[in-house]
């Protein structure tokens, strides 16, 4: 059965802006809708609220086609919050619109102030370790600089590597309960999870790896039915959720929301 995880009282989102459509993407799979986009968004922040989670919504950001990804930007930490630095140079004034929000929550907050760079997408936080893997938006130098941050605060940070050509660690890994993550096989098999209990994604199901966690459900793209079948007979309640839209930008669930 699985255990018990962190509780989370609170998610920050911000809707999709019409720019969305030109937003980044590491191969043109077609534009997204942006009706649709808005209502999966909705339906993400409700999935959310359902566990009994407030969760602030901010208004979309027209000068910044990505910005509803806000996982990238920031990471949040019980003891307080870290602004991050994009690599993608085109998402780097997306950090300073979500320092107000943050201000709300976080008495302390801490920044990365380069020359490395690090999203949040790259950054998975465990009860015992925060894991981060390099990839061609996190560099050695910025997940170095967060671990200074970071060990003020108790956390201990470890170097992993995110696969050639995925665009995030989490894109292929989630946590699932204190000790149990979710993983695709290519990422499991770097041995970057050893000590925990991993769950692997059956073949084709890749992409169901970008789930979350969140309270009592794990929340997973849609369309996986074996990876909802697995995570069941493991004990988790699922709730899969529409994801075609965000898919198109190389989006899934993790990076919709930041959570503490
Ligand atoms: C980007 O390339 O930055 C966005 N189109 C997608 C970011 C997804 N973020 C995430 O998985 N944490």
């Amino acid at each position: 059965m699985p255990h018990p995880t962190i509780s989370f009282r609170h998610a920050i989102a911000r809707q999709p802006a019409r720019s969305a459509t030109s937003g980044l993407r590491a191969e043109d799979r077609g534009a997204p809708d942006i009706a649709r986009m808005r209502r999966d968004h909705a339906a993400y922040v409700e999935a959310l609220e359902a566990t009994g989670a407030r969760v602030t919504v901010l208004e979309p950001l027209e000068a910044f086609p990505d910005a509803h990804f806000v996982e990238d930007v920031a990471l949040c930490l019980p003891e307080g919050a870290v602004l991050l630095k994009p690599g993608a140079p085109s998402r780097a004034g997306e950090v300073e619109a979500m320092a107000p929000a943050l201000a709300a929550h976080f008495d302390e907050i801490r920044a990365i102030t380069g020359p490395g760079t690090i999203e949040g997408g790259d950054i998975l936080v465990t009860p015992r370790e925060i894991l981060v893997g390099l990839s061609a938006r996190t560099s050695r130098e910025g997940a170095e600089e967060l671990a200074r941050l970071a060990a003020p605060w108790g956390h201990e940070l470890r170097i992993c590597q995110t696969p050639p050509g995925v665009l995030h660690f989490k894109t292929g890994c989630a946590l699932l309960d204190e000790e149990t993550i979710l993983a695709t096989p290519r990422l499991a098999a770097s041995g970057c999870f050893a000590g925990y209990r991993t769950l692997l994604t059956p073949e084709g199901e890749e992409p169901a790896a970008n789930a979350i966690r969140f309270n009592d459900k794990v929340i997973l793209p849609a369309g996986f039915p074996r990876t909802a079948e697995m995570l069941t007979d493991a004990g988790f309640t699922v709730t899969p959720l529409r994801n075609d839209e965000f898919a198109l930008l190389d989006g899934g669930m993790s990076c919709l929301s930041l959570r503490f």
